[in-house]
């Protein structure tokens, strides 16, 4: 491993917990204004994330759950606008905070002249509302999402697609990632990955991460790591730099 000039950042469950109070709730008020008697759970919910992309995630459960819904990809396309309506009204409530340690180290990093990307699979208006209500958008110079690339995660084409527009090496970048599906991708594109797990995803198979810790951390609320070593109470760029430098 190189000294890394890049970190990128997936979105759902790396940032902030948006599945369980954000996107999953908005699935459901989606399905109740198109007078479906749809709901998903919170537990069955964690079993539809193994498909990645909201609309993929729709199909998936037609096919699997409602085998005599004959539904268009039209249909399917019109009730995840609706969501992605109802996703961007529980954001702008402030539903869903950042997770600890997601600020001060976007903050650190741009103080350290590091590059900053983001991959995620979520629709590209999703993601923007989320940077919106928190952060700057402006500080990644690269924000690929949804369907810029063909393939969702665990695919790597998002990883391959931001890197070709960075123009650094996986060697020369951090990914931070949540789940065992974001970390295939960004592993099967080269790249180092930092997980910070959540309830969805703590009993994923993690094998290959570069480190697993609880969230990021921050001075007052240490982390825990799960899986590699890692030398301070939080993450923090400094001894990112130092831990990359000595390869
Ligand atoms: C995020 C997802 C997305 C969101 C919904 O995965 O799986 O499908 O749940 O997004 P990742 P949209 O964190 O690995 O990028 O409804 O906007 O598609
Ligand atoms: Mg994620």
């Amino acid at each position: 491993m190189a000294a890394w000039q890049g970190f990128i950042f997936d979105v759902d469950g790396t940032l902030a917990e948006t599945e369980r109070e954000g996107h999953r709730v908005a699935f459901n008020q989606a399905f109740r204004a198109a007078g479906l008697d749809w709901d998903w759970s919170v537990e069955f919910y964690g079993q539809l994330l193994s498909v990645a992309g909201g609309k993929e995630r729709i199909r998936h459960y037609l096919e699997q759950f409602r085998p005599e819904e004959e539904r268009s990809e039209e249909f399917i396309r019109q009730l995840h606008g609706q969501k992605t309506e109802y996703y961007r009204q529980l954001l702008t409530q402030g539903a869903i905070p950042l997770r600890p340690g997601v600020e001060r180290l976007l903050g650190e990093a741009q103080q350290q002249g590091i590059r900053l990307a983001i991959a995620t699979t979520s629709a590209y208006e999703n993601a923007i509302a989320l940077l919106e209500q928190h952060l700057n958008p402006q500080i990644f110079e690269v924000i690929a999402a949804g369907d810029i690339v063909a393939a969702k995660k665990p695919a790597p084409d998002i990883y391959h697609y931001v890197r070709q527009k960075m123009e650094l090496s996986p060697q020369q970048c951090l990914v931070f990632e949540d789940s065992e599906q974001g970390l295939k991708a960004a592993t099967q594109a080269g790249f180092s990955t930092l997980v910070t797990v959540n309830d969805y995803t703590q009993h994923h198979d993690l094998t290959g991460a570069w480190l697993v810790v609880n969230h990021l951390g921050e001075p007052e609320h240490p982390l825990t790591v799960l899986q590699g070593h890692w030398p301070a109470p939080y993450i923090n760029v400094e001894t990112l730099l130092q831990i990359s430098a000595k390869g």
